[in-house]
């Protein structure tokens, strides 16, 4: 049995990546933070408690700004693949926290690299990278596009980027970059703009809500679905040699055409309903993003199935029935209007 050591196995890649894993009969230990309140939601269905014979899913409580610790779980864990997903990975609050963005998602990646270069294990390593590091290049983007990145969080992901490179020539490891376009799915966090649109709009077509309030529209992305992304991750890990890979659609949309598309699947009216709010416009933003993932699929095989339709109707079926049971809790007086901060 293979083992597996996922950081940021709470988030949406990581739980995708566990299913994955598990069904392909591995051990899967997961870096977990502490927090105040539950944050396992997206894993649970996953977890047995450590006494059942079948648990094969294992969660070690620690944080990618502690260094010692990461070294102990790859000494105590070996695992055969690490995948690297941790990461303060929201744009808009890398621009409010800068200094928490470079340490946590930049030094956290060199953390993990210095944790099998001083323990020696011999390990596949997966690093998190991100199309914001292309920023402001044109597309299509490839691995041989240069990268102009425009915040911090895409500045500490060309951090990374090059960490891993440098790691893997200089110690001969066995790493990858993954560099992957905005994939989506029900499990994605309601900050980011493709949730915000299918779970506000879901609330405003049960009645708990009346708008929503967005920045940019024109902004352009290639979004896929998170689930067909985590598999060119694993595959990445089981070629001959480590390299660098984009993964995308190569499709690109606006933050507009998203919204309409789901307002219209909705029959709602998105004029009536959608407000922008400078709130969330950006000190400097990406204005379109467009992927090449020739390589992939020649390489790995990899192309993505879920279309860009498919996605869309995949998360407002998954949205439309949480309104559902929120208008149920509400009717019955159990939960209240429900407000969450800005992100
Ligand atoms: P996500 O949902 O935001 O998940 C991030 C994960 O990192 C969570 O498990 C989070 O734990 C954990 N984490 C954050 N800070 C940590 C810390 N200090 N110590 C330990 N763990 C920490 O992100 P995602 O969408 O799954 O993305 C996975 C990775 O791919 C990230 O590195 C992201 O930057 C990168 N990426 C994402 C996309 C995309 O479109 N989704 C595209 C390219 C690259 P909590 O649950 O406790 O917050
Ligand atoms: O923004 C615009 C916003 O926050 C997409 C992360 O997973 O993908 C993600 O980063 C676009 C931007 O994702 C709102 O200005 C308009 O142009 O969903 P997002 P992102 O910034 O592209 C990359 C590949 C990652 O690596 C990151 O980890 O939508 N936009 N109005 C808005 N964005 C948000 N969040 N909220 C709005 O109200």
């Amino acid at each position: 049995m293979k083992k597996a050591f996922i950081t940021g196995i709470t988030g949406q890649d990581g739980s995708y990546l566990a299913e994955l894993l598990l069904g392909k009969n591995y051990e899967i230990h997961g870096l977990i933070r502490r927090s105040s309140t539950f944050n396992t939601d997206r894993i649970d269905h996953l977890y047995k408690d450590f006494h059942d014979p079948e648990a094969r899913v294992y969660l070690h409580y620690g944080d990618l700004s502690v260094s010692g610790q990461l070294t102990d779980f790859s000494y105590n864990i070996k695992p055969d693949e690490i995948y690297h997903l941790g990461a303060q990975s929201h744009v808009r609050v890398s621009f409010d926290m800068p200094e928490y963005t470079g340490d946590v998602t930049g030094l956290g990646t060199l953390r993990i690299l210095e944790a099998i270069r001083k323990t020696g294990i011999k390990t596949r390593f997966y690093q998190a990278s991100s199309s914001e590091m292309f920023g402001a290049a044109p597309p299509l983007q490839n691995e041989l596009t240069p990268f102009q990145p425009r915040s911090p969080y895409a500045v500490a992901k060309v951090y990374a980027y090059y960490m891993v490179k440098n790691y893997r020539d200089a110690y001969r490891l066995f790493a990858c970059n993954g560099i992957l376009f905005n994939h989506e799915s029900p499990r994605r966090g309601e900050t980011f703009v493709t949730r915000k649109i299918t779970r506000t709009a879901t609330q405003i077509k049960m009645g708990l809500k009346d708008k929503l309030y967005l920045g940019n529209l024109e902004a352009k992305r290639d979004w896929g679905y998170a689930g067909d992304y985590v598999e060119a991750m694993w595959r990445m890990l089981q070629e001959d040699s480590p390299d660098d890979y984009v993964i995308a659609t190569g499709e690109t949309h606006s933050v507009r055409e998203f919204v309409e598309k789901v307002f219209t699947k909705l029959d709602l009216d998105d004029k009536k309903h959608v407000f922008i709010d400078a709130r969330y416009f950006r000190p400097t933003e990406v204005d379109i993003l467009q992927g090449d993932a020739s390589k992939a699929r020649q390489r790995l095989g990899w192309r993505p199935k879920v279309s860009f339709d498919q996605l869309i109707d995949m998360m407002i079926e998954a949205d439309m029935e949480i309104a559902k049971k929120e208008k149920t809790l509400m009717e019955a007086g159990y939960i209240d209007q429900k407000n969450r901060c800005p992100a």
